[in-house]
């Protein structure tokens, strides 16, 4: 069934059962999905959809903390946060490749970004007013992607799985050094204290947002789940992020703004916090479009896009050159 050449990449194919069954089958014995294999188009498609959505996230994150590189407070803070935006850039990167090995191209994917026909994390279309939001998002945002993508370390498709082992190490550091400028700032005087509950205030309900929507109202979850390629969903997700920062924030004696925040024994196998209703309008506002910064983000991506091209036009045309100059020595 599996055979070379039935289906590759490129290729179409009838769907029968049997090979549905035979995919299936691959995914239950956690054989890795390589991009020459042969896969359902469904499969390929959410992949490339969740896997463009990542790298879109990656790029269009650099751009609410990249608004700080300039005025961080001193060189230690600048040359972390540099890193840190860069490493995202590079996560970007990385993404993108991973979709392209599905045969789409990063033009392609960018053309859809630009359009809003792809999305990107709701999370990067809140602002970044105050130096306690380069913190927040460390922290939160970082900590939040860590939950999401230590799972994604082991999904069934090769090259997403393998690209998320180093952007997980590379998450980690930033969520450390996020919670360390948070708890600087609450060790600072009574403004910087305020400064950084503040930022908690703002960032905390759209971090537990990013999960995506609750399991009764997700699409996409239980053929992913099937397919190997989420390994928990939301709700379960956002449940552990819950339960590793409460005593995070307690620690550094920040409150989360959530009165209905309390530990119940009984909830799942070793409990778990109850939390407060989710304001499900505000985040199908942000991901439809209309959140604070969505026109400034897309604004900016195509800015860059487009002062892009000649670099693109002069790279192309130096590898057109080269293949060409290739073939008429071969
Ligand atoms: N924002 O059926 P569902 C980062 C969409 S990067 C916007 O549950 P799925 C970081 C969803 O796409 C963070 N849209 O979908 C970077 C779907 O719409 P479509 C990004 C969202 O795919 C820099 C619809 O809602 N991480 O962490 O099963 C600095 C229904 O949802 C959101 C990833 O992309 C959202 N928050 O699950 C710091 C990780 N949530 O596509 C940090 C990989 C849902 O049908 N992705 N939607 O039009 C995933 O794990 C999953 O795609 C999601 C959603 C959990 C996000």
């Amino acid at each position: 069934m599996y055979s070379q050449g039935l289906i590759g990449a490129n290729t179409e194919t009838k769907e029968t059962q049997e090979f549905l069954d035979a995919f299936q089958a691959r995914i239950d014995a956690e054989i890795k999905i390589e991009p020459n294999d042969p896969m359902p188009a469904a499969y390929r498609k959410t992949l490339i959809r969740m896997i463009g959505q990542h790298a879109h996230s990656e790029i269009v994150g650099m751009l609410p903390e990249g608004n700080w590189i300039t005025r961080a407070p001193t060189l230690r803070r600048k040359v972390a946060l540099l890193a840190k935006v860069q490493d995202e850039g590079g996560h970007g990167l990385y993404l993108y490749s991973a979709a392209e090995t599905l045969g789409v191209s990063r033009e392609q994917m960018t053309e859809e970004l630009l359009n809003g026909s792809a999305k990107y994390s709701s999370i990067f279309n809140y602002p970044t007013p105050t130096w306690a939001d380069i913190g927040a998002i460390g922290w939160l945002v970082d900590g939040a992607a860590i939950m999401n993508q230590v799972p994604l370390c082991r999904c069934s498709y090769g090259p997403y799985a393998r690209a998320m082992i180093r952007v997980c190490k590379e998450e980690s550091f930033h969520q450390r050094q996020g919670y360390e400028l948070m708890k600087t700032l609450t060790e600072g005087n009574e403004d910087q204290k305020q400064m950084a509950q503040d930022a908690l205030n703002r960032w905390w309900w759209p971090s537990i947002m990013m999960f995506g929507p609750s399991d009764t109202d997700s699409q996409h979850s239980d053929q992913s789940m099937k397919w190997k390629i989420k390994r928990f969903t939301n709700d379960e997700l956002r449940q552990k992020f819950i339960d590793a920062t409460v005593p995070q924030a307690k620690l550094i004696g920040l409150t989360l703004p959530d009165p209905d925040l309390k530990w119940n024994e009984n909830k799942n196998e070793d409990g778990g916090y109850d939390f407060g209703e989710i304001n499900w309008d505000e985040f199908w506002k942000v991901v439809k479009g209309h959140g604070m910064m969505n026109k400034d983000r897309i604004r900016a991506r195509k800015k860059a896009w487009d002062d892009g091209a000649w670099v693109r036009d002069a790279a192309l045309a130096y590898a057109k050159k080269s293949e060409q100059q290739n073939s008429e020595a071969a």
